[in-house]
């Protein structure tokens, strides 16, 4: 087995009043980036704020109305010293003034294809980024999703949309891959994703995964939205095995403890930390 590299946590700061399972808690600015500095105090590596909910049947949210929920947030963290900050947009003008205002990476749900300048924007600040696999978009994804075989066209997509993304002027070390759990996809589909990640890591881009707190947990364990941690652990510990690098999580304590006892594990290197 290659030698897994050590996992890093990406923590989930929503302004958003819709959100799927914080919508509201964190959409008063102070609000959100005390929120973001604790997730940072308990390992995140990336910060993802995003003001646009893309739960399944969400309505889009206007370009005006995202940059004032996300910037001010934005400033203040890069203000104040915290982590590398991803933004979770679609649209290129919330992302080009993220990047304008110290964002690191632009997290795009629909890997550059809903808005024709996003590529350029990141190409110019020489940005990171996340490109994900989504069927369709999110008022209409979850509406009976099928493939021919969901890994093998999950990671045709990626591949296309790496090509366009290089084609496109940035680097291809820039590029992260996310297949999208919960993206127009069924409670099966979202396991065999996991369950064959190593088939998606092949393609030599290193992969994010987001399945906390979603769905397909709560139907596996008749959990509510609230208490699918247990769940949102399996799964990452699974997704890290089988070549996953970024965790795209809410509860950041629990999965970066459960991440570093998975690399302990996994790699027999570990190193003691003060209780
Ligand atoms: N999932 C969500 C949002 N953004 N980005 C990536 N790269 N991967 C994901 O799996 C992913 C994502 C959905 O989760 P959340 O932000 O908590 O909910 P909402 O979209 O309702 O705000």
């Amino acid at each position: 087995m290659t030698p897994l590299e050590a996992p890093l946590i990406m923590g989930v700061v929503n302004v958003t009043p819709d959100s799927f399972s914080d919508g509201g808690r964190w959409l008063d600015p102070d609000a959100a980036v005390a929120h973001a500095h604790e997730l940072a105090a308990e390992g995140a590596a990336f910060l993802d704020v995003g003001g646009e909910s893309t739960r399944p049947g969400a309505e889009p949210v206007p370009e005006g109305e995202e940059l004032r929920r996300v910037m001010p947030v934005i400033e203040r963290l890069v203000a104040e010293g915290a982590p590398p900050i991803s933004i979770d947009t679609h649209k290129a003008a919330v992302a080009r003034a993220a990047l304008e205002a110290g964002a690191r990476l632009v997290n795009d749900v629909s890997a550059f294809r809903f808005d024709p300048s996003m590529a350029q924007v990141v190409a110019e600040h020489g940005a990171d980024c996340c490109l994900m696999h989504m069927l369709g978009e999110p008022r209409t994804m979850q509406r009976d999703p099928r493939y021919d075989d969901v890994v093998s066209d999950v990671k045709a997509f990626l591949e296309e949309r790496l090509a366009f993304a290089v084609s496109e002027g940035i680097a291809e070390e820039r590029v992260w891959l996310d297949p999208g759990i919960g993206f127009g996809k069924t409670v099966d589909h979202n396991l065999e994703l996991l369950r064959r990640l190593d088939e998606l890591a092949a393609i030599g881009r290193p992969l994010v995964i987001g399945t906390s707190r979603k769905s397909f947990l709560g139907r596996i364990t008749g959990r509510d939205v609230g208490e699918r941690l247990a769940g949102t652990i399996a799964t990452n510990v699974i997704a890290y095995e089988r070549g996953a690098r970024m965790f795209r999580v809410h509860d950041v304590r629990a999965v970066a403890d459960a991440l570093r006892v998975a690399a302990a594990t996994v790699t027999g290197t570990w190193r003691s930390a003060s209780t």
